[in-house]
């Protein structure tokens, strides 16, 4: 009995979970959903379905807007421009690695995307909220 608690008790951390995320559904500005609770060794599955985005790591002050190529770290990450041609909806797929807060934001249109909100939270915080952060991003200056 006792070893069967134990050995529940590791499921957690070992049975590493892939959180699914829609960018740009329905043609709209937006991450579905657009905050993550997740992991060390998570994934994160991004699928672009429309247009031409990116999902790019910026800073909670939202002064980065858009964030720089190659994004925010220490950690931090770049999708990179993912356009939607035709039918094929690419995917960026990040490995979780820590248990610190990431913000992000689509990296197109020089600012006008993360402007408008196209922000994305990874292990927000009750000090670094999502809306907080998208807050930041919209009243951010170019
Ligand atoms: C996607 O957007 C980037 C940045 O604006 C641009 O350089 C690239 O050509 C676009 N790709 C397509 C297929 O439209
Ligand atoms: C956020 O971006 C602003 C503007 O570039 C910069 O001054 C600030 O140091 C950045 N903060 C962090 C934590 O990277
Ligand atoms: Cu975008």
């Amino acid at each position: 009995m006792l070893f069967k608690a134990v050995l529940l008790a590791l499921i957690p951390a070992i049975v590493a979970v892939d959180h699914p995320v829609t960018v740009a559904q329905g043609g709209g500005l937006t991450f579905t959903p657009n905050q993550v609770v997740a992991d060390p060794g998570d994934t994160i599955t991004f699928t672009f379905v429309s247009k031409n985005h990116t999902v790019t790591t910026t800073n909670f002050s939202g002064a980065v807007c858009p964030p720089p190529d190659g994004g925010v770290g220490p950690n931090g990450f770049d999708s990179g421009f993912l356009p939607v041609v035709g039918t094929d909806t690419p995917q960026f797929v990040f490995t979780v690695v820590d248990t610190e807060p990431h913000f992000a934001a689509c990296k197109q249109g020089g600012g006008t995307h993360c402007q408008a909100g196209m922000t994305f939270a990874l292990n927000p915080t009750e000090e670094m909220t999502f809306a907080e952060f998208d807050a930041n991003a919209r009243k951010s200056q170019l």
